[in-house]
Order: C-alpha cells, then structure tokens, then sequence
C-alpha cells in the first residue's frame, strides 16, 4: 500500500492534516487530488501526476449547489478510463452565495479558501455596499478577508479612496495596486496567503492583478467596454494556479449580484464596530431607530459613525433574514413532501393487506 506523502500536491496546498484525513481513502487505493474545475458533468483535478479530467462519481452530491464538488474542494481519484472523482474530504472554508434559483440554497463559489481578495477598481465611483456586502461573504466563509483597490494609477487621491474603503471594511486589510505601474504588487503579494480567490464585479481588474501575482500572464484579460466601468466576461471559468511565494490562486468571473446566504455572522464581523457600539444600547434589542438611550444613533450624532453604515447594515441582516426563511420554507416543503411519500406508502401497504392485490 502507497502512504507516500503526495510532494507534488504541496504547492497546492497539500499538507499534513489533509493527508490525515485522507488515509481511509489511501487504504482504498484512491489518489489525492484538487478539483480546479467542475463543469458539464465533469472535472479537472490536479494529481501527484498532474492535471488530468475526470468523471463524478455518481455517489457525489452532484445535486445539491451547496455539497457538490466545486473548485478548491480536495478529493479521492479511482483511477480507470476515464478516472473518476469518488469522493471529497471535508471543506475547511466554503464560500457560498445563495444559487440563482430561488435563492433558497446555496452554492459553493470555493472551497478551502484561506484568503478572499475582494478587488475594487479605483477607476469608478466606489461601490461601498458591495464591498460590504462582499465582506460579509468573505467573514462567513472561514476565509481571511482582504480588500484590494486596484487601478492606483486611474485614480486621482487613492490613499483617500483607501481611507473609505478602511472604515467600511473594520478587521480586514486593504491594500492598493496598480498593475498598469507595478504600485503595491509586493504588498498585496505579501498579504493574500495560502488559496486566495479574486472576487469582485467583471472589470474590477481581477485577472490582471493574478497575473502580477503570477509572474506570467496566464489569465485572460479584458478591455472595460464602456464608461459604466462594465466589463466582458473575460474569465470563463474557475481556475486553481499555484503563485510563486507559495500559495495557489483562484480567479473567478466577475459575480455581478452576490446574494448573501445564511451569513448573519459574516455581517456581524463586517459590522463589527455596530455590534460593539450595540453593546452600549439601553435595550438588548434595540432598533438603533428612535430608542433612548441608543449608542449607535448616539455615535452617528458625534459623527463617529457614518449613516450609510447603518443603512448598509440594516440591508444586509434584512436581505439576511429574508434569504434563512426562504430556506426554511424549502426545508419545511422537503418535510412535507418526504411525509407525503411516506403516507402513501402506507396507504399502498394498506390496500395490499387489505386483500385488494388481485395476486399478481
Ligand atoms: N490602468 C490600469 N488598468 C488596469 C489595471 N488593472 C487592470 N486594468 C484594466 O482593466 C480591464 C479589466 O481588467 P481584468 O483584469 O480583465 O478585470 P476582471 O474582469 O476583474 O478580471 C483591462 O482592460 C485591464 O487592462 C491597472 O492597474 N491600471
Ligand atoms: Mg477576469
Ligand atoms: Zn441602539
């Protein structure tokens, strides 16, 4: 039997707990691997022995958006024509969004994500409830956030931009780079550690910023179409490429509407200076609306807090709450509907015993 430790799979994040946990499967004769993509039914997986495409094994959670295999998520390959991914080792991060459908589950976006750089374009006005609203993804995914404005070079007072963007993103580390001169590379290089993911709206210089973490231009980019700032979707698809310092990077297509799904503690650490200010509120559950005594409304009289904040906040949970009932909604459907089946069931049972089989 083959314990070896898989080398090959350290630059993309193999280490010694991984290789723990994969034992049971090693017994089975099964090979680590990375899933890079997932699409039409298939994947690419990076091997001990490189890249290689294979099928999903029936037995995967292919159905659910929120279990199936998904780029970053570690993996067991049977060998065979062609090899088959059999199964998947427990996720230390996910992040997920609520899926298209109805919103009432989520999809993984990745898996195993240690950084999520969320790239912010100085060019255009700055969207500060996406950054927000990214952030609370990021916070409940496990992953460590990091904003990175780029496009230094297009903007007239980055550091001022940088100074908004700080108080809008409390714990998390905002960096600024420009491609276009090679400004804040090193640093951003420096801070986004282990998988890192790119996300942020198409446009947002993404894939630009990957390839100067690169060190080669390995990822496609795009021409910003117009003045809106909307770019093409240039990247396609998910793609896992080790960085040089070590580290693997994940670029994704521009998320246009990220919908946030069960993140109620993603948006706490997102708004964690109104969470600690709340903490200061006469009521447990005040409504920082017109209640006495409110440290929230207290700090934005002082000028300590700005209201869009606030605003920003209430937003969020709101958007929050209404995605966690919907999902509830489908849980207690999928109750019913399994009840149901079961009750008619029983009532076929019954029937038989009740003599009306005809003997068949
Ligand atoms: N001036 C300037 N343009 C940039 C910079 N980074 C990206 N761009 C341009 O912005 C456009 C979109 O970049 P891209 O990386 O494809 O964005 P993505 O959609 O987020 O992956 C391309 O035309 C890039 O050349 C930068 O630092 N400075
Ligand atoms: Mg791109
Ligand atoms: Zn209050």
């Amino acid at each position: 039997m083959n314990h070896a430790f898989p080398q090959a799979l350290v630059p993309y994040g193999w280490d010694a707990a991984l290789q723990q946990s994969f034992l049971p499967f090693t017994e089975d004769g099964l090979v680590p691997v990375r899933v890079a993509a997932v699409d039409r039914g298939r994947c690419d997986v990076i091997t001990p022995g490189g890249p290689q495409r294979a099928a999903l094994d029936p037995a995967l959670p292919t159905g659910d958006p929120a279990a199936a295999p998904c780029t970053g998520d570690w993996g067991a390959l049977r060998a065979g024509d062609p090899p088959v991914l059999a199964a998947l080792l427990p996720r230390r991060t996910a992040i997920v969004r609520s899926a298209a459908s109805g919103a009432s589950r989520g999809q993984v976006l990745a898996a195993n994500v240690d950084t999520v750089a969320i790239a912010v374009s100085l060019e255009t006005r700055l969207a500060l409830g996406r950054v927000e609203r990214l952030l609370a993804l990021a916070w409940e995914s496990g992953a460590r956030p990091v904003v990175v404005l780029t496009k230094a070079d297009r903007s007239p007072d980055p550091d001022a931009a940088a100074a908004q963007v700080a108080e809008a993103a409390p714990g998390a580390d905002v960096v600024t780079v420009s491609a276009a001169t090679g400004q804040g590379v090193d640093v951003a290089a420096a801070v986004l550690t282990g998988t890192v993911v790119l996300l942020g709206p198409s446009g947002a210089g993404k894939s630009t910023l990957g390839n100067a973490l690169l060190g080669a231009d390995l990822l496609a980019t795009g021409a910003v179409r117009d003045a809106d700032g909307k770019g093409r979707h240039t990247t396609v698809r998910r793609e896992l490429l080790p960085l040089p310092g070590g580290g693997v990077l994940i670029d994704t297509p521009g998320l246009r509407g990220v919908g946030l799904f069960d993140a109620a503690e993603g948006v706490q650490r997102a708004f964690a200076e109104i969470e600690e200010l709340a903490e200061g509120c006469r009521f447990g559950d005040c409504g920082h609306d017109t209640e006495p005594g409110c440290a929230v409304q207290a700090a934005i009289a002082a000028g300590a807090l700005p209201p869009r904040r606030l605003d920003s906040y209430r937003k969020l949970v709101r958007e929050n709450e209404r995605i966690a009932a919907r999902s509830d909604a489908r849980l207690a459907a999928e109750r019913a509907n399994r009840w149901k089946t079961i009750s008619k069931a029983q009532r076929q049972g019954y029937r038989m015993r009740g003599g009306k089989d005809k003997g068949r």
